[in-house]
């Protein structure tokens, strides 16, 4: 009996490899704050996929720095600030044409990196990130508190897509890949986990290319979230609204894809 695949079935397929237009190096920027319980496996799943691989660390007083450093990932200590901070910095210390950002607690399946690289290779992308809506999430339904981040998100989703006139699904992934030249020229400012929509709200605004793939998001592997809704949310409605309403893109930019 011989089977005949759909004519859809290929776009279901992850990409295994890097597709490369041409001389493009990658760069794997990792935040990492007391994971020494989960790092490992992400570095050794994304070294393969890096020319570079740098571990961005909050200052962790566990062995996360070490197991970094053994496995080859260039460590840098962060400014103390948080996660969005640490971002920033890996964005000023990184070499790589396009840089890949994935979380060190085991939530994103560094498989997924050559899905969020290669419509960057192949130009048809500035930006391109992870969606949880699309790939499937462990975290976002199972506690009220997952719920609360979850609607907040959506909220917030919706409301760039409506005025932006986009289509988004998650605008809050820690996980995605973006031209450097693209990064530099978005001026990030957040310090915490408010980097992320901030780098999607300017990267619409300015007009770059941004998509999404669809990403799973496992529920971190050891150890528990530092992620307190009522600690960060006034940060969130405050970024939200001003780089949503308020900020004003200048006018000087990188090339943007097919510009
Ligand atoms: N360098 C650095 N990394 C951080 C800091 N805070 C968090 N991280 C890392 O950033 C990534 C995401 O942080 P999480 O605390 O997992 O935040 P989250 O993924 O939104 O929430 P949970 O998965 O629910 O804990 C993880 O790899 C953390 O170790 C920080 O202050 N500095
Ligand atoms: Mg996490």
């Amino acid at each position: 009996m011989t089977y005949v695949l759909p004519a859809w079935y290929p776009a279901l397929r992850r990409p295994t490899i890097i597709e490369r237009t041409g001389q493009q190096r990658i760069s794997v920027i990792v935040p990492a704050r007391n994971e020494e319980a989960n790092i490992r496996p992400v570095l050794e799943l994304a070294l393969p996929y890096a020319d570079e691989l740098l571990v961005l660390d909050g200052h962790s007083r566990d062995a996360t720095r070490d197991i970094a450093a053994a496995l080859g990932a260039r460590v840098i200590l962060d400014s103390g600030q948080g996660k969005g901070a640490a971002i920033r910095q890996g964005i000023q210390e990184a070499s790589g044409d396009i840089l890949v950002f994935i979380d060190a607690d085991g939530s994103h399946d560094p498989h997924d990196i050559p899905a969020l690289v290669n419509p960057i290779c192949q130009g048809l992308a500035d930006h391109v990130s992870g969606s949880r809506m699309l790939g499937g999430s462990d975290e976002l339904h199972a506690t009220l508190h997952q719920g609360m981040r979850l609607l907040g998100s959506q909220v917030i989703t919706l409301s760039i897509n409506y005025t932006q006139n986009v289509r988004l699904t998650d605008c809050q992934n820690g996980f995605r890949a973006i031209r450097r030249d693209v990064a530099l020229a978005l001026d990030l400012r957040e310090n915490i986990t408010t980097i992320e929509q901030e780098m999607v709200i300017k990267t619409v605004r300015r007009g770059y290319h941004l998509i999404e793939v669809p990403t799973h998001e496992y529920v971190r592997a050891n150890g528990v979230s530092n992620f307190r809704v009522k600690d960060v949310a006034p940060r969130y409605v405050t970024s939200w609204l001003y780089y949503l309403f308020l900020w004003r893109p200048p006018r000087r930019q990188a090339r943007r894809v097919g510009a």
